[in-house]
């Protein structure tokens, strides 16, 4: 790049009329994106109230935007998004680090080099007749040591306002570049549709052809062609996971697809717990956790601190503490209802942005799972006309099964006193979850740390709509990270292992399955506010008191170790849904051992002999 010697250059003059920053590496890397991409204007992201009511207005009269009933839903829109482009898209992400290995056989690596060719013509004249927005935001609370920043330029009004809800954006994180010297992840991201002169724009602009690309050691990403959730708010997924889990293996913390929430017993004792689920397995649900009635009349709570991703490090003393990187949440709007979760319906109750759920006469919001009774008619996620009766004779949902609310955190009538602590909230206990109909337990704690990074190292769970791709497949997706690690998955496994050495002490680690059935195929377990009795037994068990008896899986509590006050659920059920099936347990071993066998080079000979043992006691 030339530097001062070319104070006419126009992008240099474009970049800098209303810069925020004064950051000379951050205004010539945008000068030099600016004239790759070739937007039309420049726009820098204060962050304000003022600015975000613009965009939502400007994305009203594009189309982009459906103004919701302002009585029902104040502060709310809708957006449809297109048909090609409604989760994220595993298949077209890719880790380039210099070396094949390092990114190991689970994720997509092309060389560096290849991937830089490939992606130059893609992005040359991609903003054509559109705004760049420079969109400097902070993962973690502003300042905290354990936050981390980036700056990402979109030609997307809807992932700017979508940044603005999920992250700390503006004004202040320049700042931060500026006067403290922030080191910046460089995020570029374009729907990837130009648009000519006079070209009449679509409401959900994006391309067939999409890359998300992450360049690990050079700490960068770059995003084409899609404008939906974690392909886009590249904060999230891609930076707060994949190019965070490969500065946490090089600083010694961990960046973990988990949710965080607190538990206070009626004596006031509280602990915090992390836990990971695969996309579209409930973490919002448990996040944001309502006890049983009898819970509550005894001083039960649970509060939340975060529910899809966290930071995880351990303090001075040795005890690791844990952020919530982000600012809101963007949950799966499906199955989400006053009953299955009345905190997220009051959370998502203003100043929401829906995507691909239907919109009622009313001008107001529905999906399925929303309320028993359908509304008499809506319009679907796709714009056409929609009843309950068409339903019925053609299957057709009236939202998509991956339609999402993008909703901020501190309007969570749960959130934790300290989800915003400087320096995290203490971490007890960590859970591992997946979706499966059979063979696993409801809950089992591991042996200790090694026997529990195996437990994690081997989860299991049904496929979602989250992803593109077949549904209900059972696949390995260790600690929930298979499509989030931003580098060798066996390597992974070696840092959770050496982690312990770090650590005064460790957390328990537990694994649930909320989701086993009957031979009839019904789940087993009501699910929801009934899982506080799982993690009564799990508080209990971190403080010492709770009882278990020892399993060849590892420690399982027994009927008696359970509170079951205001809840029918027989003894003979409940062996049912704990039962270990030394014949399914066969099948599941062998079913780990695929995942071992692709990454044996790189494995710890730890999880090997976990193995082992488990072989052994089974
Ligand atoms: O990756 S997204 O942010 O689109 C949602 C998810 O899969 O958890
Ligand atoms: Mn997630």
């Amino acid at each position: 790049m030339p530097t001062s010697q070319s104070p006419d250059r126009p992008e240099k003059q474009r970049v800098a009329a209303g810069a925020l920053s004064a950051n000379t590496h951050l205004l010539r890397w945008i000068e030099k994106m600016a004239e790759l991409c070739q937007p039309a204007a420049i726009h820098w992201v204060d962050g304000s109230e003022e600015e975000y009511d613009r965009l939502c207005t400007g994305m009203v009269a594009s189309g982009t935007f459906i103004t919701l009933n302002q009585d029902l839903w104040p502060g709310c829109f809708l957006a449809r998004s297109d048909m090609s482009d409604v989760a994220r898209v595993e298949d077209r992400t890719f880790i380039c680090s210099l070396s094949k290995e390092s990114a190991g056989p689970t994720n997509h690596w092309v060389d560096p080099f290849e991937m830089r060719k490939t992606l130059k013509p893609l992005f040359s004249g991609c903003m054509r007749g559109r705004t760049l927005y420079v969109l400097a935001f902070s993962m973690g609370p502003i300042g905290s040591p354990m936050s981390q920043i980036g700056v990402q330029l979109t030609d997307s009004p809807y992932v700017v306002v979508s940044m603005r809800i999920m992250a700390r954006i503006g004004r202040e994180v320049f700042r931060l570049i500026d006067e403290d010297f922030k080191r910046v992840v460089p995020c570029v991201h374009s729907v990837g549709a130009p648009l000519a002169p006079g070209q009449q724009d679509v409401p959900w602009p994006c391309n067939q052809e999409k890359y998300i690309v992450h360049f690990p050691e050079t700490r960068e990403i770059w995003s084409f062609g899609s404008g939906y959730g974690g392909n886009a708010l590249l904060g999230k997924k891609c930076f707060a996971l994949r190019i965070a889990s490969a500065i946490a293996r090089d600083e010694g913390w961990m960046a973990e697809h988990m949710l965080i929430l607190g538990i206070e017993n009626p004596d006031g004792e509280k602990i915090y717990v992390a836990a990971a689920f695969p996309s579209a397995c409930g973490k919002t649900n448990v996040a944001m956790l309502v006890p049983p009635p009898h819970f509550q009349a005894q001083g039960w709570t649970i509060s939340t601190v975060g529910d899809d991703i966290a930071w995880i490090k351990p303090d001075a003393q040795g005890r690791l503490h844990a952020i919530n990187p982000e600012a809101g949440f963007f949950g799966v709007a499906p199955g989400t209802g006053a009953k299955t979760n009345p905190t997220a319906m009051a959370t998502l109750s203003r100043n929401t942005i829906f995507t691909n759920v239907a919109l009622t006469p009313e001008g107001g919001v529905w999906w399925e799972g929303m309320t028993d009774e359908p509304p008499a008619s809506a319009i679907d996620w796709r714009g056409r006309a929609w009843t309950p009766e068409l339903a019925k004779t053609t299957g057709a949902t009236a939202a998509h099964p991956n339609a999402r609310f993008t909703a901020p955190a501190h309007q969570c009538p749960t959130i934790d006193a300290n989800w915003e602590h400087m320096n995290g909230v203490p971490i007890s206990a960590i859970i591992f979850g997946g979706r499966r109909a059979t063979a696993i337990p409801l809950v089992y704690q591991a042996f200790n740390w090694s026997s529990g990074v195996y437990v994690g190292a081997t989860m299991g769970s049904e496929t979602t709509a989250a992803a593109v791709g077949a549904v209900g497949k059972v696949r390995r997706d260790p600690m929930a990270m298979l499509p989030f690690c931003g580098y060798n998955m066996g390597d992974y496994f070696r840092h959770w292992i050496n982690m312990q050495r770090h650590l005064s002490e460790t957390p328990r680690i537990f694994h649930v399955n909320w989701f086993r059935k009957d031979a009839e195929g019904a789940f087993m377990w009501p699910g929801f506010g009934e899982n506080m009795r799982v993690l009564t037994w799990v508080f209990d068990r971190v403080r010492g008191s709770g009882r278990a008896k020892e399993t060849p899986i590892g420690w399982m509590p027994r009927y008696e170790d359970i509170d079951w006050s205001g809840l029918e659920f027989p003894k003979e059920t409940f062996e049912e849904l704990q039962a270990f099936d030394p014949l399914a347990w066969r099948d599941e071993v062998i079913g780990q051992e695929e995942l071992f066998i692709t990454l044996h080079s790189t494995l710890p000979k730890e999880l090997v002999f976990e193995r082992e043992l488990l072989i052994c006691r089974m």
